[in-house]
């Protein structure tokens, strides 16, 4: 009884201290003092004073402490075992589009993973530029389109789209369609490549599921602290489907744009980062361990992402759990990783948890490796008018309206892609 009585007690005195440890901050007077580490001057205090110097070793050394100490280290090679086109059309999107839905193969060590890519097509186009970015709850929820498979994958339990013991069903077909402007992107001449996260790795702090279990010796049940969380294993996975894209006579390979949103928004930077085919990159509201700042330590934080998503990062960035401040990087440097190719960050303007000014500062400390090449980013400290965007090859905006992906948004990323990848 007294021994329960204690247990009682240490219990709350725990949660007393985690509640007030994550007490999020959104009072800019209250954002620490901070030193941004300049990403044109390497660990070792050498100034880069051009392409070549960035190329050979500030860029590498930058990308190497990323892997190493926030992403993880991919244990192992891994190619496509085999391609299956479950099906195609010539006649999909009320006649505007083709379509194709391809399962990518996957072996190792006895173990077997596979996931599909859902291909529209515009019709009119020879080789399409492509948008390729994973969607949270099954490609059959993207569009209102009865031939799109749906996926057995697990799946986070949505009520609101009748999603139940982790199953996806009928009922959410296209319940996600605000979310893809599809319509325009056909329009516009390009095309779009989506994926459903959870084929790759369910969401969830569990690493005996998904694609890492492929690369396990003996009986492994985890990663080493330094080797790949989900959103590693998430990037992975568009690199995969990068490989296949690069066969598919129907796309223009030297114009993938790579898209998230949110956690698939801090997955696209860190594919644009470690894979330099995608020939832009778009984060949406992508926010902590995104675009945004870490040392700001506003909304969400290394200590918070790192509690409530054990499974995102490798075990080694929880080394800055309440510590950014220690951080010998921050998350314009990886930004800067995907120079010179066009970069969009967004933000919006009831997402402050998402730290809309510190994403707006990651492109801002950016700029000077972009600018390395010629190319121009953003110079501004403070946040812009809503809905005005700055579509340099670095490009920001903050809309008006929640945490979301919406028409406008894809309006700017539309018009923004056809400028910088030439597209007609
Ligand atoms: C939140 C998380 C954010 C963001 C978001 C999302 O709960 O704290 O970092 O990734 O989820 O992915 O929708």
């Amino acid at each position: 009884m007294k021994k329960t009585f204690f247990l009682l007690i240490a219990l709350l005195i725990t949660q007393l201290i985690f509640a007030q440890q994550f007490v999020p901050n959104y009072d800019e007077s209250k954002v620490p003092k901070f030193v941004v580490p300049d990403p044109l001057v390497t660990f070792n205090q050498k100034k880069v004073k051009n392409v070549k110097d960035w190329e050979k070793k500030r860029r590498p050394e930058l990308l190497k402490i990323f892997t190493q100490n926030m992403f993880g280290e991919i244990p192992g090679d891994l190619k496509i075992l085999s391609v299956e086109i479950l099906e195609q059309s010539e006649n999909a999107y009320n006649g505007k589009a083709k379509r194709k839905q391809v399962l990518l193969h996957f072996e190792k060590n006895g173990k077997k993973l596979g996931f599909t890519i859902l291909l529209y097509l515009p019709k009119n186009v020879e080789k399409a530029p492509l948008f390729l970015g994973y969607n949270f709850y099954g490609n059959h929820t993207v569009a209102n389109d009865a031939d799109i498979i749906i996926s057995d994958a697990w799946v986070e339990n949505n009520p609101s789209f009748g999603i139940i013991n982790n199953q996806l069903t009928e009922q959410s077909r296209g319940v996600r369609s605000n979310r893809w402007a599809i319509e325009k992107m056909l329009e516009s001449g390009i095309g779009l490549a989506t994926i459903y996260y959870g084929e790759v790795d369910p969401d969830k702090n569990d690493f005996t599921d998904g694609i890492h279990p492929l690369f396990y010796t003996d009986d492994q049940k985890h990663p080493a602290k330094n080797e790949w969380g989900s959103i590693a294993a998430w990037s992975w996975g568009l690199s995969r489907a990068m490989d296949y894209l690069v066969t598919d006579s129907d796309v223009d390979v030297s114009k993938v744009i790579v898209f998230g949103h949110s956690r698939l928004g801090k997955t696209s930077l860190w594919a644009g980062a470690t894979d330099q085919r995608f020939a832009a990159v778009i984060s949406n509201n992508s926010g902590c361990g995104g675009a945004a700042l870490s040392k700001r330590k506003f909304g969400e934080t290394v200590g918070r992402i790192n509690t409530a998503f054990p499974h995102w990062f490798c075990d080694n960035f929880k080394n800055y759990n309440n510590k950014e401040e220690l951080m010998p990087f921050d998350q314009h440097e990886m930004l800067a990783l995907i120079a010179p190719r066009p970069l969009y960050v967004a933000s919006a303007e009831d997402d402050q948890w998402a730290d809309p000014k510190g994403e707006l500062l990651g492109a801002y400390y950016a700029t000077p490796v972009f600018n390395l090449y010629g190319k121009k980013g953003i110079t501004i400290t403070e946040l812009p008018p809503v809905n005005q965007p700055i579509l340099n090859t670095l490009a920001y905006h903050i809309r008006t309206g929640k945490h979301d992906v919406t028409e406008y948004d894809w309006e700017q990323y539309i018009k923004w892609a056809k400028e910088q990848l030439n597209i007609e």
